[in-house]
């Protein structure tokens, strides 16, 4: 009976360190609960627990119960999930996606956060973004984003689907909190994002590259060198 016990305790113990992200593509929402809205607004407005399972929402410091579906009001302030009837936006992979619109005027980011598993093999961390950029933390600390294109890129970055890469190799194997928030900057307000995810490909490291290439071209002159001697 003991060992049944110990052996409950440590199944327990290790559980709780095996939870996987969930939900990294927002397409694991239930849409069946939400209440009507003003039609020119939108299609409706739900718990964030029913819309976006897995995920804490805060806005500045509040904690965001409810977000919209489709919700397309001009505005500061509103996150809303959307799908592709939705004529206004073009960046839906799979059955939805998210959108934030902080109030960055009022230095009220939207803060996006799930704690959960980083797979033992996860090297780099992706997703796609339109709009403005974000900024990732895990365990608080920043996780350096490549963005392709580039914000600087031509033609402007709201009209491009960015593909966005992150390392994450200090985290592999670790449980830790996910955090997305909406940055400073950019020409328009809204940030929308889909189809999280970790991969197991490391971010390549030009500098890194470069001397490895640097190295090999003297490796292969030295043995041009070697034929050609004595
Ligand atoms: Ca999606």
């Amino acid at each position: 009976m003991r060992a049944t016990n110990f052996l409950i305790f440590l199944i327990s113990v290790f559980s709780a360190n095996a939870d996987p992200f969930q939900n990294l593509g927002f397409d694991d929402a239930n849409t069946n609960n939400m209440e009507a809205v003003d039609p020119a607004w939108g299609e409706g407005w739900g718990a964030t627990a029913d819309l976006l399972p897995g995920w804490n929402l805060l806005w500045g410091s509040k904690e965001e119960d409810s977000i919209g579906f489709n919700y397309s009001i001009p505005g500061l302030g509103y996150a809303s999930l959307y799908n592709s009837n939705n004529p206004n936006w073009r960046h839906v992979e799979g059955q939805y996606a998210l959108e934030l619109y902080p109030d960055n005027y009022r230095n009220m980011p939207y803060s996006l956060t799930q704690i959960g598993d980083v797979p033992g093999e996860a090297k780099s961390i992706t997703l796609t973004l339109l709009g403005g950029p974000v900024v990732v933390y895990m365990n608080d600390s920043l996780v350096p984003l490549i963005f392709n294109p580039d914000f600087n890129d031509y033609p402007p970055y709201p009209d491009r689907i960015i593909s966005v890469t992150g390392d994450v190799s200090p985290f592999s194997g670790q449980t830790v909190e996910l955090k997305i928030v909406t940055a400073e900057g950019g020409i328009v307000p809204w940030r929308s994002l889909d189809s999280i995810a970790f991969s197991p490909l490391a971010i390549p490291e030009p500098t890194g590259s470069a001397l490895f290439f640097v190295g090999l071209l003297l490796f292969g002159l030295s043995c041009v060198y070697r034929n050609k001697g004595p």
